[in-house]
């Protein structure tokens, strides 16, 4: 099944909308199979934004990036690279339609609450970068199990 990454940046987290975040993509039904807290660091920026590098501002979106911890995700489901990418809305938080993650929570370019890998490719290159194999986990989702005990049904 498809995985992608989600950064759940510093503008979710010190606005405290790491919770609804996430609650949105698992109520979608996406799975969540790896979760963690990191402190970016400026070398581990320079590959995730080498795309951005030629920016007059590239340095201030890094500095943005490393301004408090962030929670890096992996998503998995069906198409979960478009699907969330769908889901964040475009960049800019002030042109984002209202329902998606970056429409309903950001009115800025910059500070727009979420980072979503972009395509399979970069999906694949990107949880690589920020996730060891064992913090990846397949698991069985099945809630029916998780309901009752076994000797309750
Ligand atoms: P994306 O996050 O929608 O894929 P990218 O073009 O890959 O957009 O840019 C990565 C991030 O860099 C954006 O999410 C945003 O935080 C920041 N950024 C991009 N363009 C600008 C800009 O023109 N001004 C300020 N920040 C920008
Ligand atoms: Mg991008």
């Amino acid at each position: 099944m498809e995985k992608t990454l989600i950064i759940l940046k510093p503008s979710a987290v010190q606005r405290s909308l790491i919770g609804e975040v996430i609650q949105r993509f698992e109520k979608k039904g996406l799975q969540v199979c790896g979760m963690k807290m990191m402190q970016l660091k400026n070398e581990i920026l320079n590959e995730h934004y080498a795309h951005l590098a030629h920016l007059p501002f590239f340095q201030r979106i890094k500095d943005s990036m490393m301004a408090s911890p962030v929670i890096v995700c992996c998503l998995q489901g069906k198409d979960a690279v478009r699907v969330v990418r769908s889901m964040a809305g475009v960049t800019n938080g002030r042109d984002a339609a209202p329902g998606t993650i970056r429409g309903d929570y950001s009115m800025s370019v910059q500070e727009n609450i979420i980072h979503a890998s972009d395509s399979v490719e970069t999906a694949a290159i990107e949880l690589k970068r920020f996730f060891k194999d064992e913090e990846i986990f397949e698991y069985a989702f099945n809630p029916m199990n998780f309901l009752y005990a076994g000797n309750e049904v």
